[in-house]
C-alpha cells in the first residue's frame, strides 16, 4: 500500500485536506502547529470500472486499492537544524512512499499565514529549501562513507561516489535529489540514501472557494521541480465530505466540480507516477483492483496478487473491462473471441481484467 505524506507550512490547510480525503477527524486549527504527531488514515481508490466489473462477473466483494495519508506537522524554515517540530517531522515524511505538498493560495484574511503574507511559489521555496538542507546533511555523511569504500576499486562504489558528488552540488544550489540522474552503475544508490527530494512531488494548491483552476505562477514552478500539481480548495472538500451523496452531488454540480478532490488527486498522482490500474474477478469471489507501474508485464502482475502465482504462471485470460461489461461475462466474451490468451511477458494496460493459469 502506497504512503504519502502531506506536507505545507503551518496553516496550509493540511489537516483540513486529510479530513476531506478521508473522512477523518483531525483536528484543525487556525493557530500554527495543530498537528503535533502525525493522523494516519487509510483511504480506499474509488473506481466505477471495477464495481462495473464486479456486477457483472456477480463477485461477492469489490476490494479497492487502498493509499494511506500522513498528516504530518506544519514544516518552519530552519526545521533542517531543528527549528519547530523539526526532526519528528523530517522522520515522518521519511517514511513516506510520496509527497503531496499543500501550498495556502486562498486569500482568506480569518486564517493567519504564518509569514504574515500570502505568496504560494516562495512557500513552496521555503518547504523545498528545509527538504534540500536535510538531505544535504545526509548526502554529505553519505559521500564521506562512500569515498573511503570508492578507494577499493569497487566499481559500484565508484560510480556512487560520482553520482553522491553531483547530489551534493545539486542540494547546495536548492536542487532536489531527484533532478539528479543516477546512471545504472551505481546501482541502488537512491534507495541507499534515502533522501526526502527523491520521492514523488505533487502540489496541492489551496485554492479559494468557487476558484477551479491551478495559479500559473504555482503551475510554472511545478513543471520546473518535477512535480505533478492539483487545484482543490480544501475547506470545500471538507464541507462536501461532510454532506451525505446526494446533496454532495448537487453542491458539486454549483461548482463545477466535476470529480471530488479525492479523485482528482488519485488521478494526478497516477499520473505522477506512471501506475495504472488493473483487476481480477471471479463469480462468487472477491473482484480487486491494483496498481501497477505502467510496462510491467502479465508476470508482474502476477507477483503483486501472490509470489506462489507469478512462480507457477503458465498463461493468462486478458480483456479489458469495458469488454467484459459490454459482452455480459467470461463466457460470452470468450464466444466471441474477446477473451485473449497472453503469455508471462504480456504488457499489461490500464483497466485490464485478468486471470491466471498456474501450476
Ligand atoms: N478559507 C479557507 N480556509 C481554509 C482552507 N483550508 C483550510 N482553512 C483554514 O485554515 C486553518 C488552518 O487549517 P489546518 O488544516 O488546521 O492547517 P494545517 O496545515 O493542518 O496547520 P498545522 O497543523 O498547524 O500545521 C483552519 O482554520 C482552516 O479552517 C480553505 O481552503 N479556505
Ligand atoms: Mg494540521
Amino acid at each position: 500500500m502506497m504512503k504519502v505524506g502531506i506536507v505545507g507550512l503551518p496553516n496550509a490547510g493540511k489537516s483540513t485536506l486529510f479530513n476531506a480525503l478521508t473522512q477523518g477527524g483531525a483536528q484543525t486549527g487556525d493557530y500554527p502547529f495543530t498537528t503535533i504527531d502525525p493522523n494516519i488514515a487509510v483511504v480506499t481508490v474509488p473506481d466505477q470500472r471495477l464495481e462495473k466489473v464486479a456486477a457483472t462477473i456477480a463477485s461477492s466483494k469489490v476490494v479497492l486499492e487502498t493509499i494511506e495519508f500522513h498528516d504530518i506537522a506544519g514544516l518552519v524554515p530552519g526545521a533542517a537544524e531543528g527549528e519547530g517540530l523539526g526532526n519528528r517531522f523530517l522522520g515522518a515524511i521519511r517514511e513516506t512512499d510520496a509527497i503531496c505538498h499543500v501550498v495556502r493560495a486562498h486569500q482568506s484574511s480569518e486564517v493567519p499565514h504564518p509569514e504574515g503574507r500570502i505568496d504560494p511559489v516562495n512557500d513552496l521555496e521555503l518547504i523545498e529549501t528545509e527538504l534540500c538542507a536535510a538531505d544535504l546533511e545526509t548526502a554529505a555523511s553519505r559521500l564521506d562513507r562512500v569515498t573511503k569504500q570508492a578507494r577499493a576499486l569497487d566499481p559500484e562504489a565508484i560510480a556512487e561516489k560520482a553520482w553522491l558528488e553531483d547530489v551534493v552540488a545539486a542540494l547546495s544550489a536548492g536542487r532536489p535529489v531527484r533532478s539528479v540522474p543516477l546512471p545504472d552503475a551505481a546501482g541502488d544508490a537512491d534507495r541507499r540514501l534515502q533522501a526526502l527530494t527523491s520521492k514523488p512531488m505533487l502540489y496541492v494548491a489551496n485554492i479559494d472557494e468557487g476558484e477551479v483552476a491551478v495559479p500559473s505562477e504555482i503551475a510554472v514552478h511545478a513543471a520546473a521541480a518535477n512535480a505533478a500539481v492539483v487545484a482543490i480548495s480544501a475547506r470545500i472538500e471538507m464541507e462536501l465530505a461532510e454532506l451525505d451523496e446526494a446533496e454532495a452531488a448537487e453542491l458539486r454540480g454549483e461548482l463545477d466540480l466535476a470529480e471530488s478532490g479525492l479523485e482528482r488527486l488519485i488521478g494526478a498522482a497516477w499520473e505522477l507516477l506512471d501506475l495504472i490500474s488493473f483487476f481480477t474477478a471471479g463469480e462468487a469471489k472477491e473482484a480487486m483492483a491494483r496498481s501497477l507501474k505502467r510496462g510491467t508485464t502479465a508476470h508482474g502482475a502476477a507477483a503483486k496478487i501472490h509470489t506462489d502465482i507469478a512462480d507457477g504462471f503458465v498463461k493468462a485470460e486478458v480483456i479489458g473491462w469495458e469488454a467484459l461489461v459490454e459482452h455480459g461475462g467470461y463466457s460470452a466474451a470468450r464466444d466471441a473471441g474477446k477473451l485473449r490468451i497472453e503469455g508471462r511477458d504480456y504488457l499489461m494496460a490500464d483497466g485490464d481484467v485478468i486471470t491466471i493459469k498456474h501450476t
